[in-house]
């Protein structure tokens, strides 16, 4: 596997340094890929003392620098997770920890210096694919190929791991087809990323009791996951509808914002904007407890590039993006909206 920073060295000498000694954190992606990235690594590794899921954002870091700081953390892994904008909590953190990331995010910086090694794969390795292969190498995770493959599928990976996912679907007697969103697994990946909506709708976004369940599961058995995924496709059915209605409309694409009860943005927005390839398609959606909205894009031709078109919108404002060319997110704070909306339909109507 091909590294755009860093190198395959760094991860396993980062890794064999680990001993009983150590305490061990694992951040990473509240997201299929991000919880998916975590199981090979947890396996491996055995006693880890932190598993934190979080929403990049902002400065994400910062706030559980303090807890990892009193609980003697010394060693800290970061999965799907570009630490670009967080650089003042990363610091901190690197005052008494020594942190390895693994991601695939766009990046500007090879950020690897001293105490922080920072591992970038190309945007199609996933870091749920790239979890698995790295920590394959120092144990067999066969039996936890599965998650590899739902992470992979579901982060929209299949086509440039077709050989490494093909594999695995024949092991499982599952079916492969040309167009992916036909396949069995797909299927299956959506519905864990439904079930993963309800689950943080009702734990207050906390899925460390959703990555336990998934942990522990089999693909053969995954009733549990598809029972809380009712609610959900409810609620997408109903905003899928209200999308043609409440759209605005540009040169370049649409924009929409939207108040849905469970996150669902993130699965409208790849849905529609599939059937206008060469689209922009924003959504923003906010919460009433929280200071920032949120944003969603797509353009899935790559005839736009959606982390261009994030940064521009969010010049001069207070908020940070990021993400890949067809498919990026980003928050911004609700004081700035109007501003937002300006500099992003001045962009669309170019
Ligand atoms: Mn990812």
């Amino acid at each position: 596997m091909e590294f755009l920073a860093g190198t395959e060295k760094q991860f396993f000498d980062f890794i064999s340094e680990i001993d009983e000694k150590d305490k061990v954190a694992i951040v990473s992606h509240i997201d299929d890929d991000g919880i998916c990235s975590v199981v090979p690594a947890e396996k491996v590794l055995g006693n880890v003392e932190i598993i934190k899921f979080v929403h990049v954002g902002g400065e994400y870091i910062k706030p559980f620098v303090p807890e990892f700081k009193e609980k003697k953390i010394n060693k800290v892994l970061f999965f799907d997770l570009a630490i670009e904008n967080s650089m003042d909590g990363m610091k901190k953190l690197l005052e008494f920890a020594e942190v390895l990331v693994l991601d695939h995010h766009r990046f500007d910086e090879d950020l690897n210096y001293d105490k922080l090694i920072y591992l970038k794969t190309e945007s199609s390795k996933c870091s749920s694919y790239a979890s698995y292969y790295l920590f394959s190498k120092i144990q067999n995770l066969e039996d936890i190929d599965w998650i590899a493959l739902i992470g992979t599928v579901g982060d929209w990976c299949y086509y440039e791991n077709k050989e490494f996912c093909d594999k695995i679907i024949k092991k499982y007697g599952l079916d492969i087809k040309d167009n992916f969103k036909e396949m069995k697994i797909w299927k299956i990946a959506d519905m864990i990323s439904r079930a993963m909506i309800y689950w943080r709708y009702h734990n207050n976004e906390d899925i460390f009791g959703f990555y336990e369940k998934l942990k522990n599961a089999s693909l053969k058995e995954l009733s549990e996951f598809e029972e809380m995924t009712k609610p959900v496709v409810e609620e997408i059915k109903k905003w899928n509808e209200k999308f043609y209605d409440e759209r605005k409309e540009f040169k370049k694409g649409y924009f929409w914002e939207f108040r849905p009860k469970y996150s669902v943005k993130n699965n409208i927005v790849s849905a529609l904007s599939e059937k206008e390839p060469d689209k922009f398609f924003v959504f923003i959606t906010e919460r009433d407890e929280n200071d920032f909205f949120t944003i969603s894009s797509r353009c899935q031709s790559k005839k736009g590039n959606c982390v261009e078109l994030l940064k521009c919108a969010l010049e001069g404002v207070e908020g940070s993006s990021g993400g890949h060319v067809v498919a990026a997110g980003g928050v911004c704070n609700k004081k700035d909206k109007e501003k937002f909306k300006e500099n992003l339909f001045k962009i669309l109507d170019e």
